[in-house]
């Protein structure tokens, strides 16, 4: 795809448009329905590139050029994220309308008018799919977009606008965005059944600390703990300046307080199945009634009952999306080197090392292991860092 031309004006943009045959017949009966009203503009544009020249690559997909009209976006953000897309199309503000995805399933997305909360099923302009880069899906949960509508509660998404607070992993190589435009993330665990992984809440620190996502540790289903345990896990997290909160749906134990962290913010739960975050959503907004099942007997793990990710606007202002729990976490475009910065006990002793291009790994002389070896830092934090440090997958 060319990236060239200025950033941020709007300008006439080639692009690469790959099309898969299988995913033409897919479509086929959505675009027939729509043509009219909505893909009008695209097709026109199709037969253009028809006499311009078109190719069939190697793997079988055509490959033509397109002209977009739109503008170039940076391929990076701030905090050194790699951006979804290359380039913004130009919408017709009059046209379209603002929306948020609340849900998206497969080709097709439920999309909430930002402005009347009439909730519009969308697919997607098929030009969305080339400007995308390296992700697995195009649209997420939580996008901001501009659709057309078609009828009363059919439209098709024209643009989605840059993403802030991303929540991604890697999913067989790809890139996963699991939520997109969340300003706060609460880490999910539960004290037993399933039984707590400190491993999992690390990387989403990690990757909550590279996205700008505050994070929130609830440790829930407190009722089934020994408190007494679990006070030097907390201790280890609370000590970095991380907000841990112990939560029972069962006994109503600081609902409260996670209640009136959610209040006017844009929130999403993470973490295993099993752990109630459907359950917590359901004990802070009585009137949802989200799916929620008991874990397994035999192997005490959960039964993914939530499938897909869901936003929710709450009747106390402010937005969170519930998640399917997590099977396996691996970190997304993260190099090795980055990752003792978002570690905050370990970082500390990262200038005290021999060397300046110390990996803490195996290095003599290096500050880090020394503060492990003699108990200032907590040595399964430690762990952590090096499985994180290695890309190693973690199973839950
Ligand atoms: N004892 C106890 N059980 C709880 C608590 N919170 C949730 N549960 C139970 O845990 C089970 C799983 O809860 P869910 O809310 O479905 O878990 P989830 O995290 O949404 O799971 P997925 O949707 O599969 O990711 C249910 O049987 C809940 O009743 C709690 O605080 N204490
Ligand atoms: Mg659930
Ligand atoms: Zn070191």
């Amino acid at each position: 795809m060319s990236r060239k031309g200025k950033k941020g004006h709007s300008q006439k943009l080639r692009v690469e448009f790959k099309r898969n045959r299988t995913d033409r017949t897919r479509e086929k009966d959505w675009t027939e329905r729509y043509r009219a009203e909505a893909e009008k503009p695209a097709e026109e544009q199709e037969s253009e590139d028809a006499l311009s020249g078109e190719r069939v690559s190697g793997k079988g997909s055509l490959v033509r050029k397109r002209t977009v009209i739109g503008s170039v976006l940076p391929a990076e953000n701030a905090s050194g994220e790699r951006g979804d897309f290359s380039i913004l199309p130009d919408v017709s503000g009059k046209e379209t309308l603002p929306g948020r995805v609340i849900s998206v399933h497969g080709l097709y997305s439920r999309v909430e008018h930002e402005e009347t909360g009439t909730v519009y099923s969308c697919a997607t302009r098929r030009v969305l799919k080339t400007l995308s880069t390296d992700q697995r899906q195009v649209v997420i949960v939580g996008d901001r977009v501009r659709f057309r509508a078609a009828s009363e509660n059919e439209g098709i998404i024209e643009r989605i606008e840059p993403r802030f607070g991303s929540l991604s992993r890697t999913s067989r190589g790809r890139k996963h965005v699991i939520v997109t435009n969340v300003d706060q993330a609460f880490i999910v665990a539960s004290a037993a059944e399933p039984s707590i992984k400190p491993n999992l809440i690390d990387r989403l620190l990690v990757t909550c600390g590279r996205a700008g996502i505050t994070p929130v540790i609830l440790i829930n289903k407190f009722d089934l703990a020994d408190p007494l345990e679990l006070l030097p896990l907390i201790g280890v997290y609370a000590q970095m300046g991380y907000k841990v909160i112990p939560t029972s749906v069962k006994t109503g134990y600081g609902i409260a307080r996670v209640r009136k962290l959610l209040a006017g913010r844009e929130s999403v739960v993470v973490g295993q199945s099993g752990v109630g975050k459907s359950s917590l959503l359901n004990g802070i907004e009585p009137d949802l009634g989200l799916r929620t099942a008991e874990v397994s007997r035999e192997n005490q793990k959960g039964r993914h009952t939530t499938t897909t990710g869901e936003l929710i606007r709450l009747s106390f202002g402010g937005y969170v999306v519930d998640t399917p729990g997590i099977r396996q976490f691996m970190l997304w475009d993260i190099i090795p080197e980055e990752v003792i910065a978002y570690f905050r006990d370990l970082c500390p002793y990262e200038n005290l090392c021999r060397f300046s291009d110390c990996t803490h790994t195996h290095e003599n002389g290096c500050a880090v292991k020394d503060a492990v070896a003699d108990g200032r830092v907590d040595s399964r934090r430690y762990a952590s860092y090096l499985s994180i440090r290695s890309g190693e997958m973690v199973e839950n």
